[in-house]
């Protein structure tokens, strides 16, 4: 098991302070595979982590969800939803619990726990920090189980890509919420 620390180098996500960057190092076992997008919203923190922080609603933002219910629980650590994803995606539904839900330090932490998809043992994290101008840092690192068939690098492009659109889709909400 290896830790990965990932370097932050997206050009208008600016400084990335020290007690954000520590949620997003991960212990990755050997078949397994991480990595973290940044994305910068120009909204201010409280803003995007009123739609951050729905647990129960992730289709607020997630293109790819269709529809999501609470299983178990009422909100905190340990509440279940159950995800229903959109057609033309390899995976049908995901059973995801709450890891983490910090409302001080805006930090949001789900893992997938069964379902109808080829992502075993997702666990993402995600965080909010103040960044220039009054806007917003986002970064969010999973890590995950690389499928049988599937290399390191295949599977880091297919989750980057649906959390980068989740990120694009979640500044361009809170951007308009403040207009
Ligand atoms: O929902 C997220 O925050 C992030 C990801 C990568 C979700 C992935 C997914 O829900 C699908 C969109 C259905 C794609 C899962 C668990 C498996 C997939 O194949």
């Amino acid at each position: 098991v290896t830790a990965c620390k990932q370097a932050y180098r997206h050009p208008t996500a600016a400084h990335v302070p020290d007690h954000v960057a520590r949620y997003h190092t991960h212990a990755v076992g050997p078949n397994q595979c991480c990595s973290a997008v940044t994305k910068h919203i120009s909204a201010p923190v409280s803003t995007v982590w009123s739609v951050v922080r729905r647990f129960d609603n992730p289709q607020a933002y997630k293109h790819f969800v269709k529809s999501c219910h609470v299983v178990l629980g009422n909100g905190d650590v340990g509440t279940l939803r159950e995800v229903r994803v959109i057609s033309g995606l390899p995976a049908a539904s995901s059973t995801e619990r709450l890891e983490i839900l910090d409302d001080e330090r805006h930090v949001i932490s789900f893992s997938v726990v069964g379902g109808d998809h080829r992502l075993a043992n997702y666990r993402s994290v995600t965080t909010l920090h103040a960044a220039v101008n009054g806007g917003t840092g986002g970064v969010e690192s999973y890590v995950v189980d690389v499928p049988q068939g599937n290399t390191k690098e295949e599977t880091c492009v297919f989750v980057d890509t649906i959390v980068k659109c989740n990120l694009e889709s979640l500044g361009q909400i809170a951007e308009n919420l403040g207009r």
